[in-house]
């Protein structure tokens, strides 16, 4: 929109001789002033940026983004941001922009825009968070531009291997041979990567009690017999098997397992009867029957 004003020259019986040559003319100073509009809109550059981020970043200011610019007017330039997550538009629990050094003396009125952690972030709950900032300006009707930022969580060993179970317990044959399976523990850690490896091993006092009659599969977590079970001199074995994860600062977490020897009935019941007792009279068959000596034993 140009607006102006005009003055004239002096009048024309009042100029010099020389300057009678231009008495049919006369000069018109014309002041143009060009008022803004607001037709342009708040620009990013670039227009979507990628953010890795750890898991235990504290929450505080941080990561400094380019602010939008508006080539309009200062009346007419970027006003303020607004931060929302893009799939539904409403506002991140988790970030925040925040402006900061503002100056009204140029087009560009935020010096500096930074995106703010309100809370700390949990790979585990969300290890994507795609977000939305929104530039408008003061004009009437206001105009917006938008900055996409795909921020990637990464992960932290901030979890411990669990087991499936508080406490493991199973029976063990007598017959059991060397080998034999006993049974097989699970741990579960929630991390990414090695941080979420689980091996497993005996504590130190369980190997050296009875590592030389059990193991454990380090990656699988069988627990086996590294003898026949009729070597055993226990009824019960309590072992303790440890899982750790593969983090740097490695998490253990501890649980017992219970192995009971039990008998097996591998002996018939012996009758031990006196055959001549049997041939030489009459026995009526109640009396045979009392006679009788039966012996059920098991072998030790
Ligand atoms: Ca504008
Ligand atoms: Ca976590
Ligand atoms: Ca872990
Ligand atoms: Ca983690």
């Amino acid at each position: 929109m140009l607006l102006g004003n005009w003055s004239r020259g002096r009048p024309a019986d009042q100029h010099s001789s020389a300057d009678r040559v231009c008495r049919y003319f006369e000069v018109i100073r014309v002041r143009l002033v060009v008022v803004d509009v607001n037709d342009n809109a708040p620009t990013f550059s670039p227009q979507r940026v990628a953010v890795t981020l750890s898991e235990q970043t504290p929450p505080k200011d941080l990561f400094p983004l380019m602010p939008a610019t508006d080539v309009d007017s200062p009346a007419n330039g970027v006003a303020g941001y607004r931060l929302s997550v893009l799939a539904s538009t409403e506002p991140s629990p988790w970030f925040d922009v925040r402006v900061t050094n503002v100056s009204r003396s140029t087009s560009t009125p935020a010096a500096e825009l930074r995106l703010v952690l309100r809370q700390p972030l949990d790979r585990e709950t969300a290890d994507q968070h795609h977000l939305r900032v929104l530039a408008y300006d003061a004009g009437s009707p206001s105009l917006t531009g938008t900055l996409y930022i795909d921020v990637t969580v990464a992960d932290a060993n901030d979890n411990a291997p669990e087991f499936t179970r508080e406490l493991y317990s199973t029976v063990l044959l007598e017959t059991a041979p060397r080998g034999t399976a006993v049974l097989a523990v699970s741990a579960v850690d929630r991390d990414a990567g090695d941080n979420g490896r689980v091996s497993y091993r005996f504590t130190a006092r369980t190997q050296a009690a009875h590592g030389h009659l059990f193991s454990v599969d380090e990656s699988t977590g069988d627990v086996r017999l590294s003898t026949d079970a009729r070597r055993l001199e226990r009824t019960e074995y309590v072992l303790g098997v440890v899982a750790e994860d593969g983090g740097q600062q490695a998490s253990v977490t501890g649980v017992s397992v219970s192995v009971v020897i039990v008998d097996v009935n591998e002996h018939a019941p012996v009758i031990a009867v006196n055959a001549a007792d049997v041939r030489s009279r009459p026995i009526p068959s109640s009396y045979l029957i009392s006679g009788l000596k039966a012996l059920l034993f098991e072998a030790t």
